[in-house]
Formats: C-alpha cells, sequence, structure tokens
C-alpha cells in the first residue's frame, strides 16, 4: 500500500495546517519519548486508515477501532518491542486519545452518548460511551482463562489501551465482555463494541452542544 511508505512525522503535520490552525472533526498528534515515537492522526467520518505498530494483532484491532468507528486514521509507532509491547500499545492509546480529542474540539452538535453491543461468534461485549470531558474507565472482562497472549499481543494490554485513551480522550467509557470462549474474539469483540459506540457518540446530530452545562 503506497500510503504506507510515507514518513510518519509528515502524515501526521499533512493533517494540522501550517501555524496550527485547528480543522474540525480532525486531529493529529506526533509523541516522542525514549520508548516510543509515535505519529496518530485521526478524522471523524474519515475513510483512510493506515496503521503499522510494529505488532501485527494490535494493527488489526486499531484497523477494527478505524472500520467500525467510522474514523479516518493514520497510526505509525516504533517502540522499544524488545523490551516488551506495553510501551507502545500505551503510548498508541495516549497519542490516539490526545488526536481524537483535538477531533472532537468542543464537541458542539455531536451526540455524545453512544452504546453497542457487539458479538463475534461465541463473544458477546458490551461498550457504552459518554463524550463527558471527564475520564473514567469500568472495565468488566471475564477473559478465558488459561491464555494470556495473541500473537506477541498481551491481553493484559487492552486495558491499559483504553485506559490511555479514556484518559487523553476525556471521556467515559464503560466495557462489559458478556460472554466468550475464544481470547481472540473477545478482545476483538471489545475494540469494535467500543468502535461502534463511539461511532454513535461522535454522530452529528444537529449543532448544539449535548449538556445544559454550557461546556462539555
Ligand atoms: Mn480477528
Amino acid at each position: 500500500m503506497a500510503a504506507r511508505k510515507r514518513a510518519p512525522r509528515t502524515q501526521a503535520a499533512r493533517a494540522k495546517p501550517a501555524g496550527g490552525r485547528r480543522r474540525p472533526g480532525r486531529g493529529a498528534v506526533s509523541r516522542k519519548t525514549k520508548e516510543t515515537d509515535i505519529a496518530v492522526s485521526v478524522e471523524l467520518g474519515g475513510l483512510v486508515a493506515a496503521i503499522r505498530t510494529g505488532l501485527p494483532f494490535f494493527d488489526h484491532m486499531l484497523s477494527q477501532i478505524a472500520r467500525h468507528g467510522a474514523l479516518g486514521l493514520e497510526v505509525y509507532a516504533k517502540g522499544d518491542l524488545e523490551v516488551d509491547a506495553h510501551h507502545t500499545v500505551e503510548d498508541v492509546g495516549i497519542a490516539l486519545g490526545e488526536a481524537l480529542r483535538e477531533a472532537l474540539g468542543d464537541k458542539a452538535g455531536l451526540a455524545r452518548y453512544g452504546h453497542a453491543v457487539v458479538p463475534l461468534d461465541e463473544a458477546l461485549v458490551e461498550a457504552v460511551v459518554d463524550l463527558s470531558g471527564r475520564p473514567h474507565l469500568t472495565f468488566n472482562a471475564r477473559l478465558p482463562s488459561g491464555k494470556r497472549f495473541i500473537g506477541d499481543y498481551d491481553v493484559d494490554l487492552t486495558q491499559d489501551f483504553f485506559q490511555a485513551l479514556v484518559n487523553h480522550a476525556r471521556l467515559t467509557l464503560h466495557v462489559d465482555v458478556r460472554s466468550g470462549r475464544n481470547l481472540h474474539h473477545v478482545v476483538e469483540a471489545t475494540f469494535k463494541a467500543v468502535a461502534r459506540a463511539l461511532r454513535a457518540a461522535t454522530v452529528r446530530e444537529g449543532t448544539a452542544l449535548p449538556s445544559t452545562k454550557g461546556v462539555l
């Protein structure tokens, strides 16, 4: 895919015009530490998905966020995978959260609430989102016992990813794994349910701010 050959920084910079003026519905974040080097761009209602984190299963999950969240999403991450995947997954969550927060802007006209219950064969996961401005995660995941890894991906990182996303996008998220036997199914249904809930919460319904408080 041609899009994958472009340099990460150029990708993120492209979503943000010179002078730093914000474009409605879009956010872009570049974040570099001693552990990770990450560029993320988000476009509400966008179509492009280009994702490369060095973790194939995580790429597969971020693709679900893009497709089922109706988000144009570019994620390029180079992390210290020789240590393990934790820094990379968590820092992508931070950068995606920051970019999403920028894309949400003042949230005027957005639905604010979103709810989805998504099956993947025997797995069933519920997610509820509120673009509340207040970070909160409730994560009830009864994972199938006896396995923790899908490929190189430690499923423990799923909660760390959503915690980072919630903290930096400043949203409320409740995840309930209702049932499931296959670990891949359970984790994938979790990402899809969160994506569907996000899609519903970020849909444009009008122009009013979805809060009687006057700010979100
Ligand atoms: Mn899958």
